[in-house]
């Protein structure tokens, strides 16, 4: 009999662009590999569950790749190779500095000469200048690998993809799960295939669980890389008790617990022997400092360690 999540992979067809996302991530782990670096496979953003196959309507979550986006920028900076995988259309490392109406704020139009110019205003030289060197440093040396999702069932291949790439790094991997993966879903099965009409009852939606891809992620994917979870609640009182749940049922290395309303500047590390808090105070939010910043500083030193007992 089949598990679970190998009858998700048997009822499921793979996205239409699949094998040239699984081709990008051969070759640049291919590349990268050879080069004995290190590696981070960063998910990003929420997974959407269609309600049609020809999709009108869908269930979202709330997640915007906050998380994702800024970790990927941190784990770059400290030398780490990176896939960025994430919800198409969800904040990217980089561009993410410049959303709305920022980038424009940025600039300077002058139109009084023959030719009309656009400058950088003074100012935002000083912000634009080192996020561009990074970005251009990441781009240019192929250091960064983007691979976008939409819906759960995209999220389960591109994921089982990347880990068959990712296998050969061994104990060089972090797999950095900050995605917020739907729970629940609709077969695709039980897919009415066009729009649901308005005009009669109102449906009756069965949701079903969705299988839980880190049992064959740590057991059989990915045995050897460093995996870390992420766990949000908005009831504190069972945030550590459901982290180290996982921890123990998954027997992976660390889950990041995070609550909904206080996700910027605080996190618990659970790890199978204790957990710890990470807490931005008052100032340093005001000073702009992010807590990926603190959160990839913990999840590379505790990766140095677990690299060190091989
Ligand atoms: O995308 P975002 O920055 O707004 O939120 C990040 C997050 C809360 C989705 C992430 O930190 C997280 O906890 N992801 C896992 C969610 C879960 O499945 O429990």
């Amino acid at each position: 009999m089949s598990s679970h999540w190998e009858s998700f992979y048997a009822t499921h067809l793979p996205p239409t662009d699949f094998e040239d996302n699984r081709k990008l991530l051969q070759d640049f782990c291919e590349r990268h590999n050879r080069n004995n670096e290190r590696i981070v496979l960063v998910t990003s953003g929420g997974t959407t569950v269609p309600l049609e196959h020809n999709t009108v309507r869908f269930v979202d979550n709330f997640s915007a790749g906050t998380r994702g986006a800024v970790s990927t920028e941190y784990f770059l900076e400290r030398g780490y190779v990176t896939i960025f995988m994430h919800r198409l259309k969800s904040l990217q490392p980089f561009t993410r500095h410049f959303n709305g109406q920022k980038f424009m704020d940025m600039l300077e139009l002058d139109e009084r000469g023959p030719n009309t110019t656009i400058t950088v205003k003074p100012d935002s030289v000083d912000v634009l200048a080192p996020i561009l060197a990074q970005y251009k440093a990441a781009q240019e040396n192929g250091r960064i690998l983007y691979v976008s999702f939409t819906t759960v069932s995209d999220y389960f291949w591109l994921l089982r993809a990347a880990c068959e790439c990712l296998a050969t790094f061994t104990t060089r991997a972090v797999l950095y799960l900050a995605a917020a993966v739907s729970d629940f879903y609709v077969p695709a099965h039980e897919l009415p295939t066009h729009k649901i009409q308005s005009g009669g009852v109102a449906p009756n939606i069965q949701l079903q669980l969705v299988p839980k891809l880190l049992a064959p992620l740590v057991s059989l994917w990915v045995p050897h890389a460093f995996v870390v979870s992420f766990k949000l609640e908005t009831d504190e009182s069972i945030l550590i008790t459901k982290a180290r749940e996982a921890l123990n049922k998954y027997k992976h290395k660390l889950v990041i617990g995070n609550m909904l309303q206080t996700r910027r500047n605080k996190v618990v590390f659970v790890t199978p022997d204790n957990h710890y808090d990470l807490v931005l105070t008052r100032e340093q939010l005001l000073k702009g400092m992010e807590i990926e910043e603190i959160i990839v500083a913990n999840v590379v030193a505790n990766h140095t360690d677990y690299i060190k007992m091989f």
